[in-house]
């Protein structure tokens, strides 16, 4: 059976180490996939590029690959390892389920000065760091600050940043970023100093925390660059005069007026509740090697501790690097520092050869999948984003339909791995000694405890609920205008003076933060009591809420690191006919989180069809699988501007229809406007 092409087949290197599953992103020429270090058991990030596609953009990666290694902060994404072959360039990374902070802020309307506060001086703390290593970032913004999972930012992107060879204090040249974000002296084409360029831009992020909108915002470019350099913008009456005063002192059009990082540590906005400056200095400095993960690398590689401390000290962000920073990222999790003690099967040593009797899809030659061992969710590793694959031949959708479609193009089918024909699939999983076996089910046992749950990592549950949106927000509106949505929204940030917030511990950043995860939990019960109490008008404008779907389905709960043994039989079942038509009778049936937008309506052709009639009128170009629409549109240059999935589905609690959305590409402000007018225009 046929399957469809992915960019990292044929990269045996990646599939030695990793598990790769479904595609969770997209930025630029990347593909961003959700993966498995086989050896320590570790969710990652691989991004995936095609050198071919980079073209010109190929320094922007190795800028960022050679920037990311030297930079290790607790809030920068932890590259761990870099895999470059004739064609491909894969960056494994630290994987941070609750996706982009762009997200969280729209999700919530905006934060409260408390939450932003918290964020704030991570972001802080990140800059100030980063400044202090000789790079400026020049691309901060919303969406290249992601969350993990626990709740902590971790910047990315570092393609833009730039190191001056003479050190920071030396003036640069390049326009870059994006420029809603850009500071003047940017924008004008003057020389800058990369720090006073990320205050401007940090600046500008504040302001989207604290508002939920751009300070400087307009569709045509002369008139945003005006609005920049002249650097008016209007302080809605929700902010305090603290926070005021601080993005006045940030988006000063002289740079040399501005504040500098220096200062932002121990400003009495950030110090605020804390009663500390922001610590930013690395807590986890490379020089320092740990013991405990030197040891149980030294047993796995059966060598002594002085070679392997050698080699991990070589840092060549290969394997060993992988696995000692997964290794250290296990501890500091407080898991159990242990790697998985495979038997060799092809080769002495495991930690180099990484196959593991575990499931893993791998792919022949011949572009056949072959599925070796337990992945409930292997059906989403092949659902790609059509557009970003070159052999996908979308049939394109216009106007209405009369019926929902349902294309199952895809197909995984068992097969011989003819690559690894030393290891067939059911020998694999006996050539587990009965110590291994103890040992994993242990580790299993204790994954289960520490929420490995993967549908639970997706992004999904550490992700406060948003608040019930305000009138201005839940109102049904038709308006077209993007500039009417990102209206202040007078009312939205009911807490904004009733802090919540006690005194938190002198000397920590995260002192306030344990009670913002506590209130995550607590906004995300009582949000999903709410929708209940919703009005039908009210929910259909309510909540943007993520989606895990129905934990009776199996798509993408089933407990990914259970049982292998299990998962076997998952996967021979789940590719049989009869269940993949089971799934194919309706829409899928979700848990309301975020990302979700209710409907007040309970038949989902109706709204599916609701959606297909108002595309074409925004011309937006679409095509239909199934209740999910993936949607594109185009700019001048027949280059794509946004990509981005609409999905229908079914809620439980309350049984209504929603419409889950996912931005692929593109500008995240544009494809927050366009999805909110086409659920408004959509009557739903
Ligand atoms: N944007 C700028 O969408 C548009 C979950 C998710 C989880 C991730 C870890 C690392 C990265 C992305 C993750 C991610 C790009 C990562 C790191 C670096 C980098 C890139 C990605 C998107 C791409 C997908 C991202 C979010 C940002 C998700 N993503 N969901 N862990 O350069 Cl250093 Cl491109």
């Amino acid at each position: 059976m046929p399957v469809e092409r992915t960019e990292h087949r044929g990269a045996p290197e990646l599939h030695k180490y990793y598990e790769v599953y479904e595609t969770i992103g997209s930025g630029g020429f990347a593909k961003v996939k959700l993966g498995r270090h086989i050896l320590t058991g570790e969710k990652v990030a691989i991004k995936i590029m095609n050198k071919k596609d980079l073209g010109n953009d190929l320094p922007r990666v190795k800028v960022e690959i050679d920037a990311m290694k030297n930079l290790s902060h607790q809030h920068i994404c932890r590259l761990y390892h870099v895999i470059e072959t004739s064609t491909q360039i894969f960056m494994v990374l630290e994987y941070c389920p609750g996706g982009e902070l762009f997200d969280y802020i729209i999700a919530k309307d905006r934060l409260s000065e408390q939450e932003t506060r918290v964020f704030f001086r991570q972001i802080v703390s990140a800059l100030a760091y980063v400044h202090s290593q000789g790079y400026a970032h020049r691309d901060l913004k919303p969406e290249n600050l992601l969350i993990d999972e626990d709740h902590n930012l971790k910047l990315i992107d570092f393609g833009l940043c730039a190191k001056p060879k003479g050190g920071l204090g030396y003036e640069l040249m390049t326009c870059c970023g994006s420029p809603a974000y850009a500071a003047p002296e940017l924008i004008q084409g003057k020389a800058y100093i990369g720090s006073e360029a990320d205050v401007w831009s940090m600046g500008v992020l504040l302001f989207a925390l604290l508002c939920g909108y751009l300070p400087f915002d307009d569709d045509n470019c002369v008139v945003l660059y005006r609005k920049i350099s002249r650097g008016r913008y209007d302080n809605p009456q929700w902010l305090s005069p603290g926070s005021t005063l601080l993005l006045n002192q940030m988006m000063q059009v002289d740079p040399k007026r501005r504040l500098t990082v220096r200062q932002l540590l121990d400003h009495p906005w950030v110090m605020r509740d804390y009663n500390s400056p922001v610590e930013w200095c690395s807590r986890k400095p490379l020089y320092h090697i740990d013991e405990d993960c030197i040891t149980e690398m030294a047993v796995n590689m059966k060598r002594s501790r002085e070679s392997t401390t050698a080699l991990v000290k070589e840092w060549k962000y290969d394997q060993t690097t992988a696995t000692y920073l997964l290794l250290l990222s296990k501890k500091h999790k407080g898991k159990p520092v242990r790697l998985w003690p495979e038997p060799a099967v092809c080769d002495d040593s495991p930690l180099h050869q990484g196959l593991q009797t575990r499931g893993t899809l791998h792919f022949t030659d011949d572009e056949d999948a072959i599925i070796v061992g337990s992945l409930d969710f292997c059906s989403d590793y092949i659902d790609d984003c059509p557009w970003v694959s070159p052999q996908y031949t979308p049939q394109r959708v216009r106007g209405r339909p009369d019926e929902v479609k349902n294309k199952e193009t895809r197909y995984v089918s068992p097969s011989l791995d003819k690559r690894h024909a030393c290891s067939p699939i059911a020998e694999r999983g006996k050539t587990t000694t009965p110590h291994h076996q103890r040992r994993r089910e242990k580790d299993q046992e204790q994954a289960a405890e520490n929420k490995e749950n993967i549908a639970e990592d997706k992004g999904l549950e550490i992700f406060a609920l948003p608040p019930p949106r305000t009138p201005a927000s839940t109102k049904k509106s038709s308006r077209p205008n993007k500039n009417v949505l990102t209206t202040p929204n007078q009312n939205a940030n009911s807490n904004v003076n009733k802090p919540t917030v006690a005194t938190p511990k002198v000397g920590g950043d995260s002192a306030p933060k344990e009670q913002y995860k506590k209130k995550a939990a607590e906004s995300k019960e009582s949000a999903n009591m709410e929708i209940l109490a919703f009005s039908p008008e009210r929910r259909s404008r309510s909540l943007d809420m993520a989606v895990v779907e129905d934990s009776g389905k199996k798509k993408r709960t089933g407990k990914m690191f259970g049982s292998l043994e299990r998962g076997l039989d998952k996967v021979i079942t789940m590719l049989t006919p009869s269940k993949r038509r089971a799934h194919r009778g309706g829409p899928r049936k979700i848990k309301a989180q975020y990302n979700v937008t209710l409907t007040s309506q309970t038949n989902p052709d109706q709204v599916l069809n609701q959606i297909l009639s108002i595309l074409p009128t925004k011309n937006i170009d679409f095509t239909q699988k199934g209740y999910t629409l993936k949607c594109q549109t185009w700019g001048d240059f027949g280059k794509v501007t946004l990509a981005f999935e609409l999905e229908v589905c079914m809620l439980q609690r309350p049984e209504v229809v929603g419409v889950r959305r996912q931005r692929l590409k593109g500008d995240s402000w544009l494809y927050k406007h366009l999805v909110e007018d086409i659920l408004a225009t959509s009557s739903i």
